[in-house]
């Protein structure tokens, strides 16, 4: 039991969710090292929603709500974290859901799409009789893909995900939006709109974005979608890490 006085009460509670993710089967075991990676870099900015990041969500909201196919793709470590928060995302911006893992088993896939539809989710692919086909240009497990799902989609969300998923959905010409406390890795630097904050703070965000934009029409949403610079973007938010780091020097 972690006592709520703690100086790191919410990062070790997260961390906390992680681990019974493990324990019940839904995150893989590289999924709590890769957990680790993102609380080094949310360390690093101080562990904060930077203006660079809300940006990004801004524009990957607005994308969600312009889009007639937008997907998230749901993994272990996201179910553990945000399913919650996940399933108000596809709700409100009408994108289904579908488990798509890299460390793939039948039995992890029912039990991340059991806690996705605990959490409300309405709309899963993926979870065990789904009509697949393979997407090109990936070899890991991750190229089996929904056809009703990923593979007819126009925008993905992907979160907390390695590199070569995102490559391959742009070269099948779909929009990507990843969520990556890494603003180095692959993923942050090849997305179409990269959010570099950790998914728990990011996700509400998101919700509140695709919430007031239901009310939007289509012309603000492109002009919110058309002013967004992702490489400038994610400048930003490797500034603010610098910028971060330097305000804790300690000569
Ligand atoms: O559930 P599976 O089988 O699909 O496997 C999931 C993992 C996470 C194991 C798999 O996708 C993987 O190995 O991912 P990587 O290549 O380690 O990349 C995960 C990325 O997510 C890293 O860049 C981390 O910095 C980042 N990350 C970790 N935790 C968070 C995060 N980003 C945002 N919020 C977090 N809480």
């Amino acid at each position: 039991m972690i006592p709520r006085s703690h100086p790191r009460y919410e990062s070790l509670r997260i961390r906390e969710m992680i681990v019974s993710g493990y324990e019940s089967g839904a995150v893989a075991a590289e999924g709590m090292l890769a957990h680790g990676r993102g609380e080094a870099f949310d360390y690093l900015m101080g562990e904060k929603t930077g203006s660079a990041a809300a940006t990004a969500i801004r524009a990957a909201a607005a994308a969600m709500m312009l889009s007639s196919r937008s997907i998230i793709s749901v993994n272990g470590n996201v179910a553990a974290l945000c399913s919650r928060d996940m399933a108000s995302v596809s709700k409100i911006s009408k994108s289904p859901i579908e488990i798509n893992l890299f460390y793939n088993s039948p039995g992890r896939r029912r039990i991340i799409s059991g806690i996705m539809r605990r959490a409300g989710a309405e709309r899963i692919y993926g979870a065990d009789s789904d009509d697949t086909a393979v997407l090109p240009g990936i070899e890991s497990n991750r190229r089996h893909a929904c056809v009703q799902g990923i593979l007819s989609a126009d925008t993905v969300l992907v979160a907390l995900e390695d590199g070569d998923h995102t490559e391959a959905l742009q070269k099948a010409g779909k929009r990507v939006i990843a969520i990556d406390l890494n603003p180095l890795s692959r993923t942050a630097q090849s997305a179409d709109i990269t959010i570099v904050d950790n998914i728990v703070r990011a996700a509400p965000l998101l919700i509140r974005y695709c919430a007031q934009m239901t009310a939007y029409h289509q012309e603000p949403l492109r002009a919110i979608l058309d002013s967004f610079d992702n490489k400038y973007n994610l400048d930003q938010s490797i500034t603010q890490i610098q910028q971060y780091v330097e305000s804790q020097r300690i000569a």
